[in-house]
């Protein structure tokens, strides 16, 4: 299959892709969460859900693997080095008890993937401590024991956990795309210098497409 993409026609095998939605929590897109704490206009974010659930959708429809991040913590916070959590709102940090439980603790209500892009049987969750999806994680182990070769990215922050984990994904081999409208960041200026950064140079780190572009190539736009 092909997408229309940035800088040139992205080609993949549905077989060996993974569509891969990273921290779509509600302590990112909901008020009382991890990402309002930070002072954050979390509004912002849930824009591109209607978007990305569409492409969810098509994607399971056509039989790709879809794998789920979330940004969790263990309740003891052995998986939180000072260094993380000494960093953002000093009244209301990770670990924390907040409006949706405790701040980006594993199993909170405010750490669950929102309703709208519940993950269903025979998907991928995988909890990570860090704001890559393949540091501490065994994902790529996973991947590489389905075959995966090509990723294509959506979810949130843009610049943050979006683009760290494309970046780690690049550098251990896949060929990663990145679903312009259903990734977003509480800053549009972040969002598209991420977006830019990632197609620059020939594709340095990736790709970029708009959904509709992928939808095309299921036959489903
Ligand atoms: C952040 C994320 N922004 N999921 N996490 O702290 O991008």
């Amino acid at each position: 299959m092909q997408i229309e993409a940035q800088p040139f026609t992205y080609e993949f095998d549905l077989a060996k892709t993974a569509l891969v939605l990273i921290d779509m929590q509600r302590d990112f897109i909901e008020p009382g969460g991890f990402g309002e704490t930070l002072g954050n206009d979390v509004s912002l974010l849930e824009a591109i859900v209607p978007a990305t659930k569409t492409t969810l959708e098509a994607w399971r429809a056509a039989g790709g693997l879809v794998v789920h991040t979330r940004e969790a913590h263990k309740p003891d916070l052995s998986d939180c080095p000072p260094a993380k959590r000494n960093r953002g709102n000093p009244t209301l940090r990770i670990g924390d008890a907040g409006p949706m439980g405790r701040i980006l603790v594993m199993g909170e209500p405010g750490n669950q993937i929102i309703e709208a892009l519940a993950p269903v049987e025979g998907e991928i969750v995988v909890d990570k401590p860090g704001k890559g999806a393949f540091y501490a994680t065994g994902l790529h182990e996973m991947l590489k024991r389905r075959g995966i070769t090509h990723l294509l990215f959506g979810g949130v922050t843009t610049e943050v956990c979006v683009q760290t984990s494309m970046r780690e994904a690049n550098d251990r081999g896949y060929d990663c795309l990145l679903l312009e409208d259903c990734t977003e960041s509480y800053f549009p200026a972040f969002k598209a210098a991420a977006v830019e950064m990632i197609r620059a140079q020939g594709g340095i780190v990736g790709w970029t497409a708009p959904s509709a572009a992928l939808l095309a190539a299921l036959g489903t736009h």
